[in-house]
């Protein structure tokens, strides 16, 4: 038994017996192309938990780059050794994680490896008790607005991808800007905009991209290109410049997927740094941290959407006040039994058990990096 965490009498009976740890490589059909970077291959870790209750729990997180991915599969591996033997409890294994790591600074891929623990936590958590995850958070399960999110395409690809996307029933879309002049970003937003019906809304991502200077200059330029957003112009750590940016216009900034806890959340809302908050389950600390961070965002009255992860950002947005889009680009699908539909632009959380994850333990195998 774990010395960190005694289960007093009113503890949880239920533990954790077992934790493994898989690093994979998944191909993409297609890089992901962004301002500043490519994305050939899907790194992800998988976790997988088993518990004395007799359920597993489940979650899976993105490296973004290659390098990262044994880094992060061995911090995590350090964690799974230090939580099995412990209660199933999730607020009180992120609370001796967050307190393991004082020191050194719980943030980068510590910060990733607690959230990947504490999603898996939560979902062996909601099975034991046989529900959903939604409801385990006390919440109703509903169909939530999905936006589906693209990578840089010239206009012509845009303009297509837009009008299939419409077809099949999004009611709003994200793509890319950042090419090396305005008149290109311009291009691409109106192929967007023209392809797309008039409900549909349309959001544009710079990933940090441009300067201060020059994103004064293409945000004036883009400001009645009838964006729904305008997210991360600037270095996202960079909120005065960002609070600039939002005083001077009238489309909503767009921040949160680089926020790696809900103090630096609560500071970017703070400095007036955007109109919208988008964070990101693995980077905000999992599902515990999701739950502080979807209060701080309804304590603004600031509309909260998600970003990746989408099976368990579907869980924890039915649970948020303000739950605003929920961002639908798959990472994990060819790893999964059973890959989360989108049906009429919009996505409901998974009605079984916990979050609804299972791997495919075929295609695991084919694409372990480990071996
Ligand atoms: C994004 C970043 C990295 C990988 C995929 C997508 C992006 C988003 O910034 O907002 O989805
Ligand atoms: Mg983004």
């Amino acid at each position: 038994m774990n010395k960190h965490i005694p289960h007093g009498p009113t503890g949880n009976r239920d533990k954790i017996t077992r934790v493994s740890v898989v690093p994979i490589l998944l191909p993409r059909a297609k890089p992901m192309k962004m301002a500043g970077g490519l994305i050939a291959n899907t790194p992800i870790v998988l976790v997988t938990l088993e518990t004395s209750a007799g359920v597993q729990g489940r979650s899976y997180v993105f490296s973004y780059v290659d390098s990262a991915l044994r880094p992060l599969h061995a911090m995590i591996e350090e964690m799974a050794a230090m939580v099995v033997g412990t209660a199933l409890q999730p607020l009180e294994i992120e609370k001796m994680l967050r307190g393991t790591y004082r020191f050194l600074g719980a943030t980068g891929l510590i910060a990733i490896a607690i959230a990947a623990i504490d999603m898996a936590v939560w979902d062996a958590f909601a099975r034991a008790a046989d529900l959903p995850l939604f409801r385990a958070l006390g919440a109703q399960g509903r169909p939530l607005r999905a936006y589906a999110s693209f990578g840089m395409e010239t206009p012509e690809a845009t303009a297509e991808l837009a009008a299939q996307a419409a077809a099949a029933g999004y009611t709003g879309i994200k793509i890319k800007a950042g090419y090396p002049t305005l008149a290109e970003d311009l291009a691409v937003v109106r192929a967007a905009r023209n392809a797309l019906p008039n409900h549909v809304s349309l959001m544009l991502d710079y990933n940090q991209s441009l300067s201060l200077s020059e994103a004064e200059i293409r945000c004036a330029a883009l400001d009645n290109e009838g964006l729904s957003w305008i997210e991360e112009p600037i270095l996202q750590e960079d909120h005065r410049g960002h609070a600039k940016l939002a005083a001077a216009m009238r489309t909503p900034i767009q921040l949160g997927e680089n926020w790696f806890s809900s103090r630096e959340m609560a500071d970017a809302i703070e400095a007036g740094a955007c109109d919208l908050a988008m964070p990101d389950l693995m980077k905000i600390g999992g599902v515990t941290g999701w739950l502080t961070a979807s209060q701080i965002a309804a304590t603004a009255a600031m509309p909260i959407s998600s970003h990746l992860f989408h099976e368990v950002s579907a869980h924890v947005l039915c649970a948020t006040p303000g739950a605003d889009w929920l961002e639908y680009l798959p990472l994990a699908d060819p790893l999964l039994q059973e890959p989360l539909p989108v049906i009429n632009g919009t996505v409901t959380p998974h009605p079984g058990p916990g979050t609804g994850l299972a791997w495919n333990e075929e295609a695991v195998k084919a694409y372990r990096a480990d071996r």
